[in-house]
């Protein structure tokens, strides 16, 4: 509890290489992976969230907080990857385009890896050509978009106007998600898939590629 309040606070603060070795301390002490991510980095990254929303915080303080929030998450993407089982077929993920908030993806990529799916991880503001050429190149089955804003959701609408136009719409299935993405939203942009977190996310990818 104490290592996991330890990175909560140093995360908040930014410290990178501090929030590193304490999730590394935490594995050493036995803590599992999911709880460190969610007692310690999400717990931390929550706190930044509402402060910034508060405008107690600016932009600086957030980037600062994400990177150490991204620090961490390298330290437990080895562990949560180590229980996959391995699962046929590509996913290409990426934030969709306007957008560069990249937490929530990381962590969706992570729990895919740990599904032993192959994730092509494409970054931040990535258009809704880049996705579809991108899966097309990978022969990838499912186009994975995150959004937080809610002024880039359109962009996954997109995504799956434009699979249609190319005649993909059946050979690819398009899962969507991030903050402000609801399961209403999934059914009026007629994408297939939305899940509320990375975990749920991962297992709903695994089931597709079966
Ligand atoms: Co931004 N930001 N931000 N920001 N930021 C939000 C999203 C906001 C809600 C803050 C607020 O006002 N309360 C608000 C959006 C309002 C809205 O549209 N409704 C906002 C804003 C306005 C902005 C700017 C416009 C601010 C400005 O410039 N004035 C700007 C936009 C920049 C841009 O993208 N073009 C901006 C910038 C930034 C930073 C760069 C400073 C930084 C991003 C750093 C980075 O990502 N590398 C940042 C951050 C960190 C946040 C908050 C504080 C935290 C987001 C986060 O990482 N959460 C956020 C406030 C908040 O959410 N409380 C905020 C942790 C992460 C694990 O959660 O991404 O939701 P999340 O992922 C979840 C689920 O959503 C799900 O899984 C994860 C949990 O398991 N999930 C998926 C995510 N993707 C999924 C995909 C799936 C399935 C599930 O399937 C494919």
């Amino acid at each position: 509890m104490e290592t996991l309040n330890a990175i909560s606070e140093n995360l908040q603060k930014g410290k990178a290489n501090a929030v590193k070795e304490l999730v590394q301390t935490a594995l050493e002490k036995g803590l599992s992976a999911e709880n460190i991510l969610n007692g310690g980095l999400l717990s931390g990254m929550d706190i930044i969230g509402a402060k910034f929303k508060n405008n107690e915080i600016y932009i600086p303080e957030v980037m600062i907080a994400a990177r150490a929030m991204n620090a961490g998450m390298e330290i437990l993407r080895p562990v949560l990857g180590s229980s996959g089982v391995k699962a046929r077929g590509k996913i290409v993920i990426g934030t969709v385009k306007g957008d560069l908030h990249d937490i929530g993806k990381n962590l969706v990529k992570m729990m895919m890896d740990g599904k032993g799916i192959d994730v092509i991880d494409l970054g931040t503001d990535v258009s809704a050509e880049r996705f579809i050429a991108a899966a097309v190149e990978n022969d990838a089955r499912i186009i994975a978009c995150s959004a937080l804003l809610t002024t880039t959701m359109p962009e996954m609408k997109k995504v799956v106007e434009l699979l249609e136009e190319r005649g993909l719409r059946d050979s690819i299935t398009v899962m969507i998600g991030g903050a402000p993405v609801t399961e209403s939203y999934r059914q009026s942009i007629g994408a297939d898939i939305y899940t509320p977190d990375a975990a749920s996310a991962a297992e709903e990818a695994a089931k597709v590629l079966g």
